[in-house]
């Protein structure tokens, strides 16, 4: 069991008021709070090694690449790629999404089909969107029910020999639903189209292993699990990378420059043009350390046990939804209060400093299908508490009180 106490005092932050009131934080989803290693190993990276990587060969930019490419192996080895080189860094899932559909435009015709899910985050279905208009290629959408599920047998049906690529997040940012990823991934390789998944709410909640699941791609954000702001990864099976153009030209992607021809660089480099994000890839490593220090199997059990109390208490309330009720969910609830508008709530609550995110989640097709505006969503993260959990439904009850 976690010593929650102890993991929360890792966490300066957890320790503010806001407003006047001590921080309740469930606004996971949308960035999780840092630990003070990752904090501590931002201002160390500019302290003590601070340089330009693979390109000095002065001490401290052989020490800022060394850092730089020992925080590659550990995330491919996170994650369990094959290839340290399969492993990207990008600014974030959305960088890491736009990168492959931008190297789909080579590969799609009209008549071509890109499948998405009905659940997905706006950066998942846009990107798509353009695709599509820039080749002709057609947007298929993999319907969802009641429960905030994935049509298994819908899917089936959408895929044939047209379809060339699907994309599905792993977990949902405003339900939490768990999709049957491996399921999808199977399927779609039997009629030979690549997998994206985005994984932008898994990596806080499991460790994905890409080899077992045989995705092509798996993308996300390392500010969603305890890391900076503008960092993620793409990893992309081998073939795949090479079959892809560049996304970004500019210095570090090449092999050879004139004004005839140039050639790119082998993988990683060909998709890392410019100065990237140096301190925030090498400290996305010492925030996986952190994570795999808590441990994922004692960061499901305390989250899945908030979930459980969570959606007890909640359910007492009179009027209250839960958007998203399949079994197999992480640790989110959206809900809503019959007659009241969420963002109404969301302003109440914050005011008894209590955080949560409120509106459509950047997945409108998500409350299209509801018919709803948006929700309230509370997210929680391993180092939120029971006791969080009862202020919540406290400032809840009282903001309806207040509004009704
Ligand atoms: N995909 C999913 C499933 C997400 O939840 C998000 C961000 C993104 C992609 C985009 O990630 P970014 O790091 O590139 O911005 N989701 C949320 C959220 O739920 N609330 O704020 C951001």
């Amino acid at each position: 069991m976690l010593d929650i106490q102890k993991i929360r005092s890792d966490f300066p932050i957890l320790s503010q008021k806001v407003n006047g009131k001590p921080l309740v934080y469930f606004d996971n989803g949308a960035t999780s709070q840092k630990p003070q290693v990752v904090i501590d190993a931002i201002a160390k990276y500019y302290q003590e090694i601070n340089a330009n990587i693979h390109r000095g060969v002065h001490t401290l930019s052989q020490l800022a690449t060394d850092a730089y490419e020992l925080s590659r192996n550990k995330i491919q080895n996170h994650i369990n790629a094959k290839h340290s080189h399969e492993v990207l860094f990008t600014s974030g899932t959305t960088f890491g999404i736009n990168l492959v559909t931008n190297g789909f435009a080579t590969l799609l015709q009209p008549g071509d089909e890109v499948l998405v899910s009905a659940l997905e985050h706006h950066s998942n279905i846009v990107p798509w969107q353009m695709l599509c208009e820039r080749t002709g290629a057609t947007l298929r959408v993999i319907p969802m029910n009641e429960e905030g599920e994935l049509i298994m047998s819908e899917y089936d049906e959408l895929l044939s020999n047209k379809t060339k690529i699907v994309t599905v997040n792993h977990i949902s940012n405003a339900l939490g639903i768990i999709n049957p990823i491996k399921y999808m991934i199977d399927k779609a390789h039997e009629v030979g189209a690549a997998v994206l998944i985005d994984g932008a709410q898994a990596v806080p909640h499991l460790k994905p292993d890409v080899q077992a699941l045989n995705c092509d791609f798996y993308v996300f954000s390392g500010h969603k699990m305890c890391g900076p702001t503008g960092t993620g990864i793409l990893y992309g099976k081998e073939e795949w990378l090479n079959k892809l153009p560049p996304y970004q030209g500019g210095g570090e992607m090449i092999k050879e420059v004139s004004f005839e021809k140039t050639t790119y660089a082998e993988l990683p480099h060909k998709f890392e043009a410019g100065t990237p994000n140096i301190a925030g890839g090498i400290v996305l490593g010492t925030a996986i350390d952190f994570m795999n220090e808590v441990g994922f199997t004692n960061i499901q059990e305390q989250e899945l046990e908030l979930l459980a109390y969570g959606t007890e208490k909640l359910l007492e309330i009179e009027g209250l939804r839960i958007f998203g009720t399949s079994k197999d969910k992480t640790s989110v609830i959206s809900f809503n209060i019959e007659g009241i508008h969420p963002y109404d709530i969301g302003t109440i609550i914050d005011k008894l400093g209590i955080a949560v995110r409120t509106g459509h989640h950047c997945a409108q097709p998500i409350m299209n299908f509801y018919g709803i505006p948006g929700t309230i969503r509370a997210s929680f993260s391993f180092y939120n508490t029971k006791e969080e959990i009862d202020s919540l439904v406290a400032a809840v009850r009282k903001a309806q009180m207040m509004l009704s």
